[in-house]
């Protein structure tokens, strides 16, 4: 069916695009859209609207067009062709304007928007520039700082703040097809002139403007190569149009071709994808989920019952005494003060969300919750209290979640008398603000309340991915390999600090040490205390931070871990005396330490990482590489240009990474270094993970 038609209403030719589901800039659009511009010039209508079915406007050129040969038209020739245009032509936005469609509306003389309209730029995102004419039309609209804020940033913003700012002529409400037709009637009366946007100048144009841009991003965009040419491209726009429009051009062709944009296009797809159950119907009838009850008050429930009531939910939060629960309640409260001077709520959005979460020391209160999520102590007997407690007061066909990092989702379920309605909702912390949300199934999770639970996780702003039950599910199972070889190295040779900063130069968020330091090192001592010797691993690889923890260091907390902390700034600074330690636990257990290169840590902790996710994919824990890259980069900071773990396997080939794993069998420890079954028969097919998947 042509996504494009055309029809002549009262004198005004109106062509009305319906790409569904986000009317994205393909070529049938496209060539759809330049032959009725073109035949429009020679009809009886007076001007031409440009207005999109469905939900939204364009919501940018076809993602999935990129890494294949280009089609003509291309995209910044046809907008060129319609600010050529001899009859005015008008833009009608609704939902999302973003990427090739907002370029495409400013090529148009005028746009009108919806009240509740977004646009934005969001090429970034993808490593990539407004390619066609964004960075070059924006700057002549709205001047250069505006331009690099909404650019970088990569955020829509809504029509009203952009009609603000000098990107949109008119904002309606109501009938947008009605209203832009009475707009552009006006126009048309007072024969308002063709204002073709690559005909004015850009005003103001200061250097230092683009030396702070360019250094704020090598702090806030560390290691990506985007940014830095989005801003040579804006820069461009002191041009002449045609010279700036060649230049976004290249620079548009480089970010193409760069691998960091290939790395960030997978992800997009992997998060859509991750949202998809194989063995479950799409059609699947999901439960009503109206109130929502959490249980513990700490930072974990405090921050999920803050997700539920952000996105409108009336959230009950229960605790054990009115002490715990008035000290809940009063960081729920600084939460939302911080969200406030963030400027993520405004006043009065922050307090109707608080108003939306009741306390409770009373189990009674949760008899009509439809969700109840547990967020107690890692404590598996605690949970499983909590569990038989909740089987009997919650009514039937609720759905109860844990939300344990590690603990068995079977075990816990089997405490009650309804283990279809149990499962795991893993949040990560701060709940509030971290995106990742892994769904544990339990092998007797119902259907429906798997369904349920990922269609939840998107309505509150989450990025679901589902796991499988096993010790740490997807990414706390991967980071105990990782982690691991950070302290092998540590006591082989290396220091905290050098361990750090080859991760964190990788591209890494944190390093291990630090994000160990973080978490508080007692967490990994009481789970190793929990387990007898012979189940905790390689002794060399815990020595040091049992050492630590004895010695009362219990990471930032206590102001000291393996690094010290300012009291006041939090700032880090070396310790000679966990130098101490190390060299003579080294000395104990008869390691010769040695030094060792930042490219042979990042190697051992990385290709840690791969080894197990390959097992975690083999045993069906993970149902594709590309749901683990979505868990590494949304949950661990892990980069994002290098498009997960997994992804990142297939980049330096899997023959690279096996060659390596045994290399560090054969001199390292062979325990820790046995290839995955699946990594050992993809190499064996010289085949690769993408592959494996399709
Ligand atoms: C660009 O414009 C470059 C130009 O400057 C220069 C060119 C020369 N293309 O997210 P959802 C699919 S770069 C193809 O779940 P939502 C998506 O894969 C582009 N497909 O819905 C999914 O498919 P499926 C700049 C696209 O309501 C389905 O639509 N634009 C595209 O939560 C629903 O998506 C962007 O970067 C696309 N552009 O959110 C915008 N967009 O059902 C990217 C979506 O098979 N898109 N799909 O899994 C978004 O941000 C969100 O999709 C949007 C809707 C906010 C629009």
């Amino acid at each position: 069916m042509n996504p494009v038609s055309y029809e002549i209403v009262a004198q005004i030719g109106v062509i009305s695009v319906n790409n569904p589901p986000v009317n994205a800039l393909s070529q049938a659009v496209r060539s759809g859209i330049q032959s009725t511009v073109r035949a429009a010039q020679t009809d009886s209508s007076k001007a031409i609207l440009i207005i999109c079915e469905g939900n939204t406007f364009f919501a940018g050129a076809d993602i999935s067009e990129f890494g294949k040969p280009p089609q003509v038209p291309y995209l910044p020739d046809l907008i060129n062709e319609i600010e050529a245009s001899g009859k005015l032509v008008i833009a009608a936005m609704h939902g999302m304007a973003l990427g090739g469609g907002l370029e495409l509306a400013l090529g148009c003389h005028y746009r009108i928007a919806l009240d509740s309209a977004r646009v934005g730029l969001p090429e970034v995102k993808l490593g990539l520039l407004p390619g066609a004419g964004g960075t070059q039309r924006v700057p002549r609209l709205i001047g250069i700082p505006t331009t690099l804020q909404l650019i970088l940033g990569g955020t829509p913003m809504p029509a009203v703040a952009a009609a603000e700012a000098g990107l949109i002529d008119s904002i309606v409400s109501g009938d947008l097809r009605e209203a832009a037709l009475e707009f552009v009637r006006t126009l048309v009366a007072r024969h308002a002139p063709l204002r073709r946007s690559s005909e004015l100048e850009v005003a103001d144009i200061d250097p230092q403007v683009f030396a702070d841009a360019r250094a704020e991003m090598s702090r806030s965009a560390r290691g990506q190569t985007a940014p830095l040419r989005i801003i040579e491209s804006v820069r461009a726009s002191s041009l002449p149009f045609a010279a700036g429009q060649q230049r976004e051009r290249e620079l548009f062709v480089e970010c193409m071709r760069d691998p960091q944009s290939a790395a960030l296009r997978h992800l997009f797809f992997a998060e859509r994808e991750a949202a998809r159950i194989k063995d479950l119907p799409r059609s699947i009838e999901t439960r009503r989920i109206n109130q929502v009850a959490i249980i513990g008050a700490g930072t974990m429930g405090g921050g999920i019952a803050m997700c539920f009531a952000n996105a409108g939910f009336d959230v009950t939060l229960l605790e054990v005494s009115a002490g715990t629960l008035a000290r809940g309640l009063a960081i729920v409260e600084k939460n939302y003060a911080g969200s406030v001077q963030r400027g993520k709520l405004d006043e009065q959005e922050a307090l109707a969300c608080r108003a939306r979460i009741q306390g409770t020391t009373d189990y009674a209160a949760l008899a009509d919750a439809d969700l109840v999520i547990e967020a107690v102590f890692e404590d598996p007997q605690l949970k499983k209290e909590v569990f038989a407690k909740l089987d009997t007061v919650c009514k039937s066909g609720a759905i109860l979640a844990t939300n344990t990092s590690y603990q068995d989702v079977d075990a816990i379920a089997a405490t009650t008398r309804r283990a279809a309605d149990v499962i795991g909702m893993h949040f990560f912390s701060p709940a509030h603000i971290m995106k990742l949300l892994e769904v544990v199934r339990g092998k007797k999770t119902a259907d429906d309340v798997l369904a349920t639970v990922m269609a939840l996780g998107k309505r509150i702003g989450k990025v679901p991915v589902m796991s499988g039950v096993c010790y740490g599910f997807i990414g706390n199972r991967m980071l105990q390999g990782y982690f691991r070889e950070a302290q092998l190295c540590l006591i082989e040779g290396s220091t905290p600090q050098a361990i750090d900063t080859a991760l964190y130069d990788w591209g890494m968020a944190m390093g291990p040490i630090s994000v160990a330091d973080l978490a508080g090192l007692d967490v990994g001592y009481k789970a190793r205390q929990a387990l007898a010797e012979s189940q905790r691993g390689d002794p060399r690889s815990y020595r040091v931070p049992d050492v630590l923890v004895e010695m009362g260091r219990l990471g930032q907390k206590s102001g000291a871990g393996f690094y010290r902390y300012d009291a006041v700034t939090r700032a880090r600074s070396d310790d000679a005396e966990v130098m101490q330690i190390v060299e003579r636990e080294a000395h104990a257990m008869g390691i010769r330490r040695r030094p060792i290169a930042a490219d042979e840590i990042v190697e051992r902790l990385i290709f840690a990482l791969i080894n197990e996710g390959m097992n975690i994919l083999d045993e069906g824990i993970a149902q594709r590489p590309g749901d683990i890259d979505v868990v590494y980069t949304y949950g661990y900071g892990f980069p994002s240009w290098r498009g997960g773990p997994m992804y990142y396997a297939d980049t330096v080939g899997l023959n690279y990474v096996i060659e390596r794993i045994e290399e560090f069998r054969k001199r390292l420890h062979a325990n820790n270094w046995q290839p995955a079954a699946l990594l050992k028969s993809l190499v064996a097919k010289n085949s690769s993970l993408a592959r494996w998947a399709e």
